[in-house]
């Protein structure tokens, strides 16, 4: 029997509240929810990797499952639901306290014209009388033909081996996206680098923000009890890169001061935080830069 690696892109998409973040904890094993930016300004997507001798599971979260209210909102709606075609695995999460409502029929409406295998997790299984549990499966099953069925409690772990082990099934056979380490004991890499971009797009406009790419170079010494954080601002015009520095720096400044307030609260250490611009031309079509960037979509 051969053993191949299997690895992909798995989407996670629910409404606010159905455990989402919980579920997330409970497979990387540590606090990640309390990091998670705002679903809306989260636009790399990647919520954690999951990876052991056999599979990787890079999760993605798809903030656009809500209405759009401004030009921003429908960006990210329309990146959401792009992203779903291009995922190996859709996760959709619901709670089995919760009624089917219209956001519910509207998701499972796009996720019928989807190609790829599609998981109806029914999360908080805890909560409800058993009884209440095969007539909700019943009621979900006449609308989406569902690739597998798996009721959980992300809470308190009940069926998340299997259905961990369920996906690492439906996956193609491919490479270990990212290293290990660097991503199984560093989600904080990703948090670290979307708090960055926050920012950015706080202080500048919306041209620039789209424009760039935030990589977190290093982060693990700690000199004079601060923990150093290196981190590469890539845009891909020089005019781009003129207005992230700013005036004698000031922006870059302003940029560095605001992302160091909001990570040493988010991190509970203080930080030195060094921040570099440069110009990457193109970096949106450069599937290898993307992939190091996490926007490996
Ligand atoms: P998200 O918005 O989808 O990320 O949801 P969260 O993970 O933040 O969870 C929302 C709330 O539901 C939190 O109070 C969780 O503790 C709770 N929750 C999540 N999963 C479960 C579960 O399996 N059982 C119970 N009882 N509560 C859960
Ligand atoms: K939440
Ligand atoms: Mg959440």
């Amino acid at each position: 029997m051969t053993n191949s690696f299997r690895s992909g892109f798995v989407a996670i998409i629910g409404a606010p509240n159905v455990g989402k973040s919980t579920f997330m904890n409970r497979i990387l094993g540590q606090e990640i929810s309390i990091i998670s930016p705002k679903a809306q300004t989260t636009r790399n997507k990647i919520q954690g990797i999951y990876t052991d001798s056999q599979q990787q599971i890079i999760f993605l979260d798809t903030p656009g499952v809500h209405q759009p209210k401004n030009s921003l909102d429908q960006y990210m709606d329309q990146a959401a639901y792009s992203a779903l075609k291009e995922v190996d695995l859709v996760l959709m999460m619901v709670s089995a306290q919760a009624a089917l409502d219209d956001t519910a029929h509207k998701l499972l409406d796009k996720l019928s014209a989807l190609n790829v295998p599609v998981f109806l997790v029914i999360n908080k299984i805890d909560l409800i009388n058993p009884d209440k549990l095969l007539p909700l499966i019943d009621q979900y099953n006449n609308l989406l033909k569902f690739t597998e069925i798996f009721p959980i409690s992300a809470t308190q772990g009940n069926n998340v081996p299997e259905l961990l082990a369920a996906i690492g099934q439906n996956l193609p056979e491919g490479p270990q996206y990212y290293p290990e380490d660097q991503l199984s004991d560093h989600p904080e890499y990703f948090v670290v680098a979307e708090i960055i971009r926050e920012k950015i797009l706080e202080l500048t406009r919306q041209e620039v923000p789209h424009s760039v790419a935030v990589l977190v170079d290093q982060m693990n010494q700690r000199l004079n009890n601060k923990l150093q954080i290196e981190v590469t601002i890539y845009t891909e015009r020089d005019s781009q890169k003129k207005i992230l520095i700013g005036t004698k720096g000031s922006m870059l400044k302003q940029i560095g001061i605001r992302s160091r307030k909001k990570l040493e609260d988010l991190l509970g250490e203080k930080i030195n935080l060094k921040l570099w611009v440069k110009v990457q031309k193109n970096w949106r079509e450069d599937p290898l830069f993307l992939a190091r960037a996490g926007y490996a979509l």
